[in-house]
């Protein structure tokens, strides 16, 4: 696929399964490798699970690199990086993995496509997207709803935001 211009992509990391600081930790050498230079990563924070709740606690973090590839080659690799993190392809929606990459924002571009949704379609429901993304781009605007990421974070239930607890660890 041609390169298009560089810019800003934020992603959202997270896993459930296995020993979830070194799969994060690894996913961001691989991100950095296979996707672009990251500029910064967020905090880990420990988070109940959203959506199917019969599942362990995830570990979250957003990260912001810098990339030129098109948006779907990114997630064409994100799907490849949280295969190979040992994520089954025929797991039901929401349930646990060991790595799920999503793609938030990217720099000025919106996609509604079949494969891709961009911004994330549900990350303004999330405190567990928007409190480690209001960590490292409070500034930035969501574009379908033009509101700031810490505007966000800041309008979800206290409730959800104090679940979303800093996981403090020396690997990370
Ligand atoms: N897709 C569309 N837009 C995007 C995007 N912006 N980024 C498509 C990534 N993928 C996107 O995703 C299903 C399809 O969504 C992909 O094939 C892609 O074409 P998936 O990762 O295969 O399946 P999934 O993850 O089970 O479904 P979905 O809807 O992506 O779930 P989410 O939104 O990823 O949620 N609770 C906590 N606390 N922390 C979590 O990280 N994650 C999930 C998964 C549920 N609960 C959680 C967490
Ligand atoms: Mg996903």
């Amino acid at each position: 696929m041609s390169k298009g211009k560089e810019r800003y992509v934020y992603l959202g990391i997270g896993g459930n399964l296995g020993d979830r600081v070194s799969t994060l930790s690894n996913s961001l050498t691989a991100i950095q490798e296979r996707i672009g230079t990251i500029e910064r990563h967020s905090s880990l924070y420990e988070t109940p699970p959203w959506g199917y709740t019969q599942q362990p606690e995830f570990l979250n973090a957003a990260v912001v690199l810098k990339t030129n590839l098109p948006a779907l080659e990114i997630l064409g690799i994100a799907k490849e990086l949280e295969r190979a993190a040992g994520r089954a392809t025929n797991h039901p929606r929401w349930h646990e993995r060991p790595l799920d990459i999503d793609i938030l924002i990217v720099e000025g571009e919106v996609i509604n496509s079949e494969e891709l949704t961009v911004p994330h379609i549900y990350m303004a429901a999330r405190a567990f997207v928007l409190v480690p993304l209001a960590e490292i781009a409070p500034e930035i605007v969501h574009q379908t709803i033009g509101l700031r990421i810490e505007t966000l974070r800041d309008l979800c239930p206290p409730s959800d935001r104090s679940n979303v607890k800093k996981y403090l660890t020396p690997d990370w």
